[in-house]
């Protein structure tokens, strides 16, 4: 039994993307592990957000969790600013970390590249997310594949502060899935599928019509060549939605490529828009039922409790190893 902790921002309406490459993975570590998954609204605010669509994002994707199979009985879920000691820790961590080090993240090089203002909660972000991970005593972090160079740091981070104050938190893992860990935007084959893409075709979100779907794959874009071959190198948008058939099929690349020889990419996508929708319908029918119940903001509470209770212990061990703390709690 291990511990686990997953976050994801509510940025936007997830994509199949968030959805393959980790909260699919997150149902089956349930069953065997103490698990935590949050939904990061802080993390959200690094950059701009309209308060209404943050609201509205951050109740959908806890009801998405529990849509796609995370159990309140089997898991802890739960809102990231309903518990303080996050962004706590997320400052102490700040001080242990260097500028430099957090100039040299993608993710922010990516976010700020181009833009006027950027917040400085846009850098200061990875030191959060290690505070996310490390207060749980965390072993291992289910993520897609952009996230490994946080879990890098929040690392280097955990054991910068072991050897200067005292040795008290565990060295996380990522555990990044072998197929899907980087689903591809359907537009630009080059990009990751992102839900805060301003070009709405190029990402599928988990809460689309099937009608939405099967438009959105027609519009993807392709290759000349015509024939359904995996070629990552050569043909990458075929390979990207040949690794989405996969996924949500079952069925391997090999016999997909197989099922569609000698037939051109006109029946190839029509049919992945159908098993894209019809892997979606059970979690969309399930999200209907939860998103204004009672039951969610039940569960969101109990979840809120049991967090803060487990994250208030190690954020009391940091505050007086670093010597914050006046009296002994
Ligand atoms: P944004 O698009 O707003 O930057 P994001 O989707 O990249 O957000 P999160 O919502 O926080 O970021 O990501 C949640 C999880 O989904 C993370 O584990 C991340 O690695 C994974 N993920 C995000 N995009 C993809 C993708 N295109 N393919 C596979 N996994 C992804
Ligand atoms: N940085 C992640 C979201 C995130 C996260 C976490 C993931 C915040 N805190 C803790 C795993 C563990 C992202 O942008 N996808």
């Amino acid at each position: 039994m291990s511990v686990i902790f997953s976050g994801i921002q509510p940025s936007g309406t997830l994509t199949i993307g968030n959805y393959l490459g980790a909260m699919k993975h997150f149902t089956e570590l349930q069953e065997e592990n103490e698990c935590y998954f949050c939904v990061v609204n802080q993390h959200a605010i690094t950059v701009p957000q309209e308060k209404k669509a943050l609201k509205t994002n951050t109740k959908s994707l806890a009801a998405l969790y529990l849509a796609s199979g995370i159990d309140p009985e089997k898991s802890t879920l739960f809102i990231q600013s309903e518990v303080a000691a996050h962004a706590q820790l997320g400052w102490m961590l700040q001080c242990v970390s260097y500028i430099g080090e957090l100039e040299r993240m993608t993710q922010f090089k990516d976010k700020s590249s181009g833009k006027e203002a950027v917040s400085a909660g846009l850098l200061t972000y990875p030191p959060l997310m290690a505070a996310d991970i490390l207060l749980y005593g965390t072993e291992i972090v289910p993520v897609g594949d952009d996230q490994k160079q946080h879990i890098e740091l929040t690392r280097n981070l955990a054991e910068r502060f072991n050897r200067k104050y005292n040795d008290i938190f565990v060295m996380p893992e990522p555990r990044i899935p072998k197929v899907g860990a980087r689903i591809m935007s359907l537009q630009d084959p080059t990009r990751k599928m992102s839900k805060s893409d301003e070009n709405k075709n190029a990402f599928i979100s988990m809460l689309d019509e099937p009608n939405t779907i099967i438009k959105k794959i027609k519009r993807a874009v392709t290759d000349s060549d015509g024939i359904v071959r995996f070629d990552k190198e050569n043909k990458p948008a075929l390979s990207n939605l040949l690794t989405i058939y996969s996924l949500c099929s079952g069925k391997s690349i090999e016999e997909i490529e197989g099922m569609y020889e000698g037939k051109g990419y006109g029946d190839f996508k029509a049919e992945l828009g159908e098993v894209v929708a019809e892997t979606l319908r059970p979690i969309q029918e399930r999200y209907n039922n939860l998103i204004n119940s009672e039951e969610l903001d039940n569960i969101l509470d109990h979840g809120a409790e049991k967090a803060n209770r487990r994250a208030n212990k190690m954020l009391a061990k940091a505050e007086r190893a670093m010597g914050l703390e006046r009296r002994k709690r």
